[in-house]
């Protein structure tokens, strides 16, 4: 079945619209399995899967103002070109107070946008990967750099990446060297995302968060529709946890990584219902 082009029930005007999702659908860097510029489709049509009631929350999102404003004509640019155009484009949500939902793409999309904050912020990343490169082939902006990147704008303080299982020793040295506040999932595994989120909160104390959130995160038994897939990961449950322990102080989202070539759509069903779950629990 075919369902409407935009994401469910994102029946608002931009104007009018608290919350504005857009489409950045990018994949020129990635290292191993592309596909990843099909998600923003693939995670708007899981999205007409859900009811609009929110047993948890008791939230209805057909009563919340957001806007669906399509897809960023980005897919052939190089990745500078690529992080510019998503940069101007978040400034311009941000100009207006508005609190910007990216649909990856893969990661190099998420310092564009973290770099349109003027105020200060910090940024968690939920990763698999420590994403700490300097460079990677031929490029700072290769979706396996954006941690660095992001922590050049933001500062070394003012990131944290949870849910590593996959670095290379060289970025891994730096990162440790750099002070690079991270969680590995062995650690998790061991004591419990609950503590996990607790000892971040207390590491970013109370700034405004933007929470960006790599799907390969979560094990590949979960969200095996992703460009780098690593085995031993969280459960679905545990974004949601993490989604709860932050929702006060976030001011903005994005989900990227999602590759729906290689999944019976688990990842982009996944996808859909943390993007409509993180508009509810930020409106509540
Ligand atoms: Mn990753």
């Amino acid at each position: 079945m075919k369902f409407p082009d935009y994401f469910a029930d994102a029946e608002s005007s931009f104007d009018e619209a608290k919350y504005i999702i857009f489409g950045v659908p990018y994949d020129k860097t990635s290292s191993f399995r592309l596909g990843a510029s099909n998600a923003p489709k693939e995670i708007r049509q899981a999205s007409w899967n859900f009811e609009t009631f929110n047993l948890r929350t008791g939230f209805d999102i057909s009563n919340i103002k957001f806007h669906d404003y399509g897809n960023l004509d980005v897919k052939d640019k190089s990745p500078e070109e690529m992080v510019k155009d998503v940069n101007s484009f978040a400034s311009k949500i941000l100009s207006k107070n508005k609190f910007p939902i990216a649909i990856g793409g893969e990661h190099s999309i998420t310092p564009g946008i973290v770099r349109a904050f003027t105020e200060d912020i910090a940024v968690v990343s939920l990763d698999a990967h420590i994403d700490f490169r300097q460079e990677y082939e031929g490029s700072s902006f290769n979706h396996a750099c954006i941690s660095r990147r992001i922590a050049e704008y933001v500062g070394i303080k003012n990131i944290a990446v949870v849910g590593i299982r996959s670095a290379e020793k060289q970025e891994f040295v730096d990162a440790k060297k750099l002070g690079l506040f991270f969680i590995d999932y062995f650690e998790i595994k061991k004591n419990g995302i609950k503590k996990a989120l607790d000892k971040t909160k207390n590491y970013l104390k109370d700034k405004k968060i933007y929470l960006t959130l790599d799907i390969d995160v979560l094990d590949p038994a979960y969200a095996p529709g992703t460009s780098t897939p690593e085995p031993f990961g969280l459960k679905p449950f545990d974004i949601i946890e993490c989604i709860d322990s932050f929702s006060k102080n976030l001011i903005g989202f994005d989900v990227v990584e999602v590759c729906p070539d290689y999944d019976q759509g688990q990842s982009a069903l996944l996808a859909a219902k943390f993007i409509r779950y993180v508009i509810e629990q930020v409106e509540s």
